[in-house]
């Protein structure tokens, strides 16, 4: 799959395939994720790496096609569009440095470049069945930031069932290399000059209502408790060492 004609006739064969065989098209964007062999623009929204159904029953698959294919992708959609209205040239900016610049841009900047941020971040954050523990570096960091596996799970959940309103919970590595929870309204995050919780985003959980209300409504612990078996630690952990 070396060349753009190869992959495109290869995605437009199976998704010609997908339909003969009565298969939802709702598994393509994993299938496309793993033949794209080319660096992806981060300013733009990249495909699920899973399908819709892949984290039920903990996010049920109407949840996740509504939040990838409506909120998610609102937010790519604006975020291009401040870019081009406010002069980002996203072919040799990161994404990084404008969050770390955001004060000086609009309101519609800060929101979607957030907004765009934060979900790409969030479905990596997660995986089919993960269920499992941290391990290795960033586990000895967690007992010894907050003692033991179990308290740093009670912490972060209370920021997440704490914010009021809209926002975000995250495991932060803050300037002084020290691991840190926190939440963020709306859709701040922590790498912003605007933002109280300061650092590196580790783990970022949406506890805005559209990522739960489907399933849990107005039970937003119980979607956290839940959301602990989807965590994919694996990449908590690369994200972590490369902090
Ligand atoms: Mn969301």
């Amino acid at each position: 799959m070396q060349n753009k004609q190869n992959r495109r006739a290869f995605l437009a064969n199976t998704g010609k395939a997908a339909l003969a065989t009565g298969i939802s098209l709702s598994v393509l964007p994993s299938m496309a994720a793993s033949f794209v062999g080319f660096a992806p623009n981060p300013f733009t929204q990249q495909a699920l790496p899973y399908a819709y159904n892949a984290l039920e029953p903990i996010i049920d698959a109407m949840t996740m096609e509504i939040h990838y294919s409506k909120h998610a992708a609102t937010y790519a959609k604006n975020l291009a569009d401040a870019c081009l209205a406010e002069k980002v040239a996203t072919d040799n900016t990161s994404m990084e440095e404008l969050l770390h610049n955001i004060s000086k841009y609009s309101p519609k900047m800060r929101n979607n470049c957030g907004g765009h941020y934060n979900h790409e971040l969030f479905w990596q954050c997660m995986a089919p069945a993960a269920g499992a523990k941290p391990e290795g570096k960033l586990a000895a960091a967690i007992n010894q930031s907050f003692g033991s596996f179990e308290a740093f799970k009670t912490q972060f959940t209370d920021a997440g069932k704490n914010r009021f309103g809209s926002g975000w919970a995250w495991l932060v590595l803050n300037a002084d290399k020290k691991l840190i929870i926190g939440s963020t309204a709306n859709q701040d995050n922590p790498l912003m000059d605007v933002s109280e919780l300061k650092g590196s985003p580790i783990l970022g959980l949406d506890v805005w209502e559209h990522a739960y209300y489907l399933k849990y409504q107005n039970k937003r612990p119980d979607y956290i408790n839940a959301w602990w078996n989807v965590v994919n630690w694996r990449y908590v952990e690369k994200r972590f060492e490369s902090a």
